[in-house]
């Protein structure tokens, strides 16, 4: 069985040879992506790389009607204008009269972060209906102007988040219903369509307020959304990235701040180099590792982005616990969604789930930070994720499905081991078979989540494929 990673080794060595063929515009028409040698770009993505779990904020106006609108149901604020709800913005605009989040927190929704083991926050300053949670000059569609709570919300956070030592990042939308130039396309509703004679003028008010929020909050990561929007393009999106690196250089954007992104998939197209650093699978992750690539799937914890009143469909903490796993198994990032009350809390459901992850990273997050996607293929009984270390490797092995029989087999890995134990707690009998590594286990799972297992080898770990 080829090793899965070897296909994508493989798929890496096809796109590296395969002859440029363009997307609707070919790299050669393309302005230049900024210079960057490797190893400034390891530097530059580090931190993120060893984070491998934030939080995801949705907030704003669409907190108020909260997934209903004249009694119509609907779902998160990407969806209500697409679907059968049709709201029109005269009728939106008055949200902002009542919007007065006066139990907003921003060090609590900072501690419950760091609480959980999240190492960043991307908080949306602007979504697609184009209000803003921050101070702007730019308009008067923004917290401080329209609303009875008169204060930027963004900057408070930022603050809170740097205390906790989480870092700030904010989300910023392309497409922007309320701006002069552009308009909800009637027929594609998740677009918009733009008056090209005043493009430029929205390209330089998007450049002003993202100018705006790192002068006033200082964020580590710009995650854009709305790119998939036919007006906007992979030059817009490579001149929009080169002058936030010149803003700030150590800053890190995501695919879709151009035309890379292949739909929800949100990995690359493989036809040439686009604007972003990293992937953006949405609401799923990738079914194989993909070892080298950086990429982050952001999920919802219920089904909406947005916050939902009287919702009960959230997932239980063991799926979140073995979706953080499962993505870092796949040297991914997990960007877990809240979506707060228009009153300014983050639902109870939500910080519940949070509490109890915060439970398992206080035990087991040596094998979640700075860790990269596992070396061999998904075992049956769950995960594996690596850590490379001066002298040698760590693998953790993540067993969702605990062995009755007082053994645990990991197939390809032909290195000896070293030593073996329980991630807090006591050592564990191993050894290497033909049949890969044997683990003697207790007869109970440690963790009812997922419990993990470190096993340390003398220098890199090598595996059947490596032979
Ligand atoms: O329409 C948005 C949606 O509301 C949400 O912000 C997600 C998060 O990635 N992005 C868009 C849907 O793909």
């Amino acid at each position: 069985m080829i090793r899965t990673w070897t296909v994508a080794l493989v798929c890496l060595v096809v796109f590296l040879l395969a002859p440029r063929v363009g997307h609707a515009e070919s790299e050669g028409s393309l302005p230049p992506l900024p210079e960057e040698s490797a190893e400034q770009r390891d530097e530059r993505m580090q931190w993120w790389r060893d984070a491998r779990f934030g939080m995801f904020v949705h907030w704003g106006l669409y907190a108020i009607p909260a997934g209903e609108w004249k009694g119509e149901p609907v779902r998160g604020i990407g969806e209500w204008i697409m679907n059968r709800a049709d709201i029109p913005l005269e009728e939106y605009r008055p949200l902002a009269d009542e919007f007065n989040p006066t139990e907003y927190d921003p060090e609590r929704w900072a501690r419950i972060a760091a609480d959980a083991g999240m190492k960043y926050l991307v908080i949306t300053s602007k979504h697609h209906d184009g209000f803003c949670l921050f101070d702007t000059d730019a308009t008067e569609w923004d917290v401080v102007d329209a609303t009875p709570y008169g204060k930027d919300l963004l900057a408070p956070l930022a603050e809170a988040c740097r205390r906790q030592g989480v870092k700030f990042c904010t989300y910023y939308s392309i497409i922007d219903w309320a701006h002069p130039s552009q308009k909800i396309d009637p027929d594609q509703k998740h677009n918009t369509i733009i008056d090209e004679s005043q493009k430029d003028q929205y390209i330089a008010y998007m450049k002003q307020q993202l100018r705006e929020l790192i002068e006033s909050c200082d964020p580590d990561v710009l995650w854009f959304d709305g790119e998939w929007t036919p007006w906007w393009t992979e030059a817009d999106g490579r001149e929009l990235y080169s002058f936030l690196l010149d803003l700030k250089p150590t800053l890190i954007i995501n695919n879709r701040v151009g035309k890379g992104r292949k739909g929800m998939s949100g990995m690359n197209r493989g036809d040439q180099q686009y604007a972003g650093d990293f992937g953006t699978p949405e609401q799923e992750i990738p079914p194989t590792g993909l070892p080298g690539v950086d990429w982050e799937s952001c999920m919802t914890m219920n089904d909406t982005w947005g916050y939902k009143k009287n919702d009960d469909n959230w997932k239980s903490t063991e799926k979140l616990v073995r979706n953080l796993i499962d993505i870092v198994s796949k040297g991914g990032n997990f960007l877990l969604n809240v979506g707060p009350t228009a009153q300014g809390e983050i639902p109870q459901p939500s910080v519940e789930r949070l509490d109890e992850m915060g439970d398992w990273m206080n035990r087991y997050s040596e094998a979640i930070y700075g860790c990269t996607a596992s070396p061999v293929d998904t075992p049956e009984w769950g995960r594996c994720t690596v850590r490379q270390g001066a002298d040698g490797d760590t693998l953790y092995l993540h067993v969702f499905d605990w062995p009755t029989g007082g053994g645990l087999t990991l197939r390809g890995v032909v290195s000896e081991p070293a030593s073996c134990r329980l991630l807090g707690g006591e050592s564990l009998g191993v050894r290497s078979t033909s049949d890969g590594l044997r683990v003697s286990v207790p007869q109970q799972a440690p963790n009812r989540l997922a419990s993990v297992i470190a096993v340390e080898f003398d220098g890199r770990i090598q595996t059947a494929a490596d032979e």
